[in-house]
């Protein structure tokens, strides 16, 4: 048996880590000067690293180890599955049961009438499955012109290609030559850094009309969809104005356009309801999932549509699939994953435990000298550091300088929490008990104290 060690010391992991391992979205010079940290085991909400320290890890991963790690239960189902059928394809005519029962589950699972699934490897594979599901749809219809999706800035809707182009993060777009054609992105709903002397819901509602603006002057027979995340994520836990959901809802519903609702963080639990599209009262025609689907466990993501836009997809044949759609491995450990959601009302606890206890703690943090605003839905929260609460200045410095800072910190205290420019973000295991969360909070405002100190000491604020 191949064995995978965790023996050799920090040092050697880190400079074999340096010397064959491009990292995603680093640069990987710098970080093989700086050396890598490695990650050994992880429990509950706890990770190892390779020198022994445990730190707390308040992005559940990457936003999506909603049951927490260490769940042996995953693990049986996994190697069950690779005995009994470790992979088949669901093209030409074939299927299995891991990937009809993960279906209909999700179908029982998700809102209204979105009772089909079309199974991808990651989010971004699904967006790019919504992007030519939704124009072959319109295209089906006998509206071929109907193909512009708009986005809006600062969005993250993946990192290949067509996802890459979808989201509207402007680094990325810089590399590669993104986007591709008829994406079209309007401005986001960040009250915070944009929103000048506006009232939040006026600015709200001010930004959902961007796209009732849009659709009119590319002309409706040219628009195909809108996507967004219920509540963005990777663009720093931005909470749209109340305002702002009903308002695009009702442009959707009146130019039909597609609303498609990326759910890969929002989803499972994450906002305190099965989908995001609930907390915010949204009724999409196209859900993209992944993250906590499998809870990380296996990569697993899908498109759920409804049963209008699957109706009209399915009269013909649409080209398009990967070899790992609905993969039976992933899709037995997702199945398992759901059932520890559904039978341990992780969803509950969100409701009733964790998200009103995480609530009031981190709001709390408002009360801090760096911390402008404090924002959180469900088990997602963000705060704004700023020079200047009042006037909610942004640093002297590059964006991001401070964000960094903090960052470091965080990691000094044994707690990872992200940074996204000058905002820092958490999004922990659903899991995570009362205890855990005043550690969690206890251990950000540590960091955010040390970090105040080292702006006053460096002339930075
Ligand atoms: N949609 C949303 C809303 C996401 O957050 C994707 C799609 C793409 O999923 P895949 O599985 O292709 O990565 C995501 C992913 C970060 C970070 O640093 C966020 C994501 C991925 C990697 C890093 O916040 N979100």
């Amino acid at each position: 048996m191949t064995a995978i060690t965790n023996h050799l010391p920090t040092s050697e992991l880190q400079a074999l880590d340096a010397a064959h391992h491009m990292h995603p979205f680093t640069a990987n010079a710098e970080l093989a000067e700086k050396g890598v940290r490695v990650i050994t085991r992880a429990k509950g909400v706890f990770l190892t690293d390779s020198d022994g320290y445990e730190i707390l890890d308040a992005m559940a991963g990457l936003w999506c180890v909603n049951i927490g790690y260490g769940r042996g239960e995953l693990a049986e189902v996994a190697a069950r599955q690779m005995r009994e059928l470790p992979y088949y394809n669901t093209f030409f005519q074939t299927t299995h049961v891991p990937a009809i029962a993960l279906a209909n589950k999700l179908s029982e699972l998700a809102p209204g009438d979105l009772n089909h699934v079309f199974f991808a490897g990651s989010g971004s594979e699904a967006n790019d499955t919504n992007i030519r599901l939704v124009r072959h749809y319109w295209a089906t219809k006998g509206k071929p012109e109907k193909k512009v999706i708009i986005s809006r800035k600062n969005s993250y809707h993946g990192s290949s290609v067509g996802s890459g182009s979808l989201g509207g993060m402007t680094a990325m777009h810089s590399q590669g030559g993104l986007p591709i054609p008829d994406i079209h992105h309007i401005d986001q709903p960040n009250w915070w850094a944009e929103g000048g002397d506006m009232p939040p819901e006026d600015f709200g509602l001010a930004r959902a009309q961007e796209l009732e603006k849009a659709i009119l002057e590319m002309g409706e027979d040219r628009v195909a969809a809108f996507i967004a995340e219920p509540v963005q994520g990777a663009g720093g836990v931005i909470v749209p104005p109340d305002s702002y959901w009903p308002e695009i809802q009702r442009i959707c519903d009146k130019y039909e356009i597609l609303l498609i609702a990326d759910e890969v963080i929002c989803g499972f639990g994450r906002t305190g309801n099965w989908f995001g599209s609930q907390t915010l009262n949204i009724r999409p025609d196209v859900m993209t999932i992944a993250k906590g689907l499998s809870s990380g466990y296996a990569p697993i993501a899908a498109s759920i549509v409804s049963d209008e836009v699957a109706a009209v997809i399915g009269s013909g044949e649409f080209n398009h699939g990967y070899t790992y759609s609905g993969h039976p491995v992933s899709a037995a450990v997702a199945l398992e994953n759901l059932r520890i959601l559904e039978e341990e009302d992780v969803i509950g606890h969100v409701q009733n435990v964790a998200g009103p206890h995480l609530k009031q703690h981190w709001e709390a943090l408002v009360d801090h000298p760096l911390v402008g605003e404090a924002k959180i839905v469900g088990m997602m929260g963000s705060i704004a550091l700023t020079p200047d609460k009042d006037s909610r200045a942004a640093f002297s410095s590059e964006a991001g300088t401070v964000g960094l800072i903090c960052r470091e910190n965080c990691f000094a205290n044994n707690l990872i929490m992200r940074h996204v420019g000058d905002r820092m973000v958490i999004s922990p295991p659903l899991v995570i008990t009362p205890a855990e969360i005043e550690e969690l909070v206890h251990r950000a405002r540590k960091a955010l104290d040390e970090t105040h100190a080292q702006l006053l000491a460096k002339g930075l604020m």
